[in-house]
């Protein structure tokens, strides 16, 4: 080999080492910021009040409180060893709002408190091995599909960049069907590495329940969720849909990017779920509502108050 092609060959070497180096380095910052999050969570039994001020503020009847009143069972959050019960972020039936960000691994410690019902949690669009997928298969799956009263089980979930968006978890041992009509379901939400929180992020659950088309289990104006911002603010709607219904979720006053288009109303089928971002620039008290006429009319409409820019 000539000392040229000798030359050539070592300048390649040292190219390709530098590379290597570069690449471990570039490495070092995201795996020495990727973390484990913990989430306490259990199912417990929760009477519920669908219309809390007995009114069909869009007819000005009164509500069915026969109807209205059901007993169900939820996810709730607790701290650390299922000490201590810890409001969801939700004010409605939605379980507690998971977060993490890409690279992250997410331990879930579910216990099930209810007496009479084996439950699970079933989440989306994350990575896991099938001993955490939570979802009864007849002579399949474990322990963390059908976690009976009084027994617990750990999912572990990977966050990887397929994971970015917002997800529904949900119940999926044997009694998914009642539990899932009951509100046993909750928002995965995991953000690209390094990316901002919002200032606001709102939980939109669409479905239905006992009658009633529901927002977070809550059915029409005075019942269901306010949400709030300020000009200025970066909010964040999460917005999945549980049950058999399609939905149609509309914000007035507003408009977001899909696929390169700006839309304002965009639809949701079961389990489906999306995430809008957008720096907030209109005030004034707006309606938010799924835009299917019935749904609307059965109670699935709320407000969203939107503050003046603070002044300096
Ligand atoms: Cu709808």
């Amino acid at each position: 080999m000539s000392a040229r092609a000798t030359a050539h060959r070592l300048t390649r070497r040292i190219a390709c080492a530098a590379l290597v180096a570069a690449c471990a380095l570039a490495l070092v910052p995201a795996l020495a910021s990727a973390r484990t999050v913990h989430y306490w969570v259990a199912a417990v039994p929760r009477p519920w009040n669908i219309a809390p001020n007995d009114k069909d503020a869009i007819n000005h009847t009164p509500v069915d409180t026969l109807k209205s009143h059901v007993s169900t069972v939820v996810y709730q959050r607790f701290t650390k060893g299922w000490n201590r019960r810890v409001r969801n972020e939700s004010a409605g039936l939605a379980g507690p709002l998971i977060r993490a960000q890409v690279g992250d691994t997410i331990k879930v410690r579910f216990t099930n408190l209810d007496s009479e019902n084996p439950h699970s949690m079933h989440f989306h669009a994350v990575r896991y091995a099938p001993a955490s997928d939570g979802s009864y298969i007849p002579g399949f799956s474990g322990r963390g599909a059908d976690v009976e009263p009084g027994e617990s089980f750990t999912y572990t979930l990977h966050a990887i960049p397929r994971s970015v968006g917002v997800w529904p978890y949900h119940d999926h041992s044997k009694s998914m069907m009642e539990s899932i009509d009951g509100g046993m379901s909750g928002v995965l939400s995991i953000r690209r590495r390094g990316e901002r929180l919002p200032d606001h992020e709102n939980v939109i659950v669409l479905q239905a329940m006992n009658g009633f088309m529901t927002i977070d289990g809550r059915a029409f104006v005075g019942n269901t969720p306010v949400f709030h911002a300020r000009v200025g603010d970066l909010v964040q709607w999460d917005v999945i849909t549980m049950g058999d219904d399609f939905h149609t979720f509309h914000v007035h006053g507003h408009r977001w990017m899909s696929h390169g288009t700006p839309i304002d109303t965009q639809t949701v089928g079961p389990a489906e779920s999306f995430r809008i971002r957008w720096r907030e620039d209109a005030p004034g008290t707006w309606l938010y509502h799924c835009h299917v006429e019935s749904h609307m009319m059965a109670g699935m409409i709320g407000i969203y108050r939107v503050a003046k820019e603070k002044r300096p």
